[in-house]
């Protein structure tokens, strides 16, 4: 279940310091380490799956339980989008080195706080 070497399998174990946001049984969120906005959080399932490219049907309910998490986190944080979807979030799973993953534990990072410009670098 768990890969020894894993820094974030390690952050969930608490072997390692983290900013703790949210814990339930499936799921740890933290704020990054190094945010890229006033809000950044990384949503991480305690299984460990090395990406999205290696989830499989059984996963399904577990990165739907993580989009809610998601959802109760930014309301937290205050930046939830308005009834006129004023202010919002973004939310980002890099898939493989040149999509910028450079964790192999499937986490969603929680981006918010600022407003930002698309397509991404
Ligand atoms: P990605 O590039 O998508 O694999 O994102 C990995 C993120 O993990 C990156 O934004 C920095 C963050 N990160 C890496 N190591 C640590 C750590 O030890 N603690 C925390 N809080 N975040 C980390």
């Amino acid at each position: 279940m768990h890969d020894k070497d894993c820094i974030f399998c390690k952050i969930i174990r608490g072997e390692l310091p983290s900013k703790k946001v949210y814990e339930d049984e499936q799921v740890y969120a933290f704020h990054d380490i190094n945010p890229v906005a006033p809000v950044h959080v990384l949503i991480v399932p305690k299984k460990h799956i090395p990406s999205v490219h290696h989830l499989t049907p059984e996963d399904e309910q577990l990165v739907g339980h993580m989009f809610l998490v998601a959802k109760q986190i930014a309301n937290e944080l205050g930046v939830a989008p308005d009834e006129n979807m004023n202010k919002g979030y973004r939310l980002v799973f890099n898939v493989g080195k040149d999509a910028g993953q450079t964790v192999f534990h499937l986490h969603l990072h929680l981006i918010g706080g600022r407003t930002m410009s698309w397509p991404p670098g």
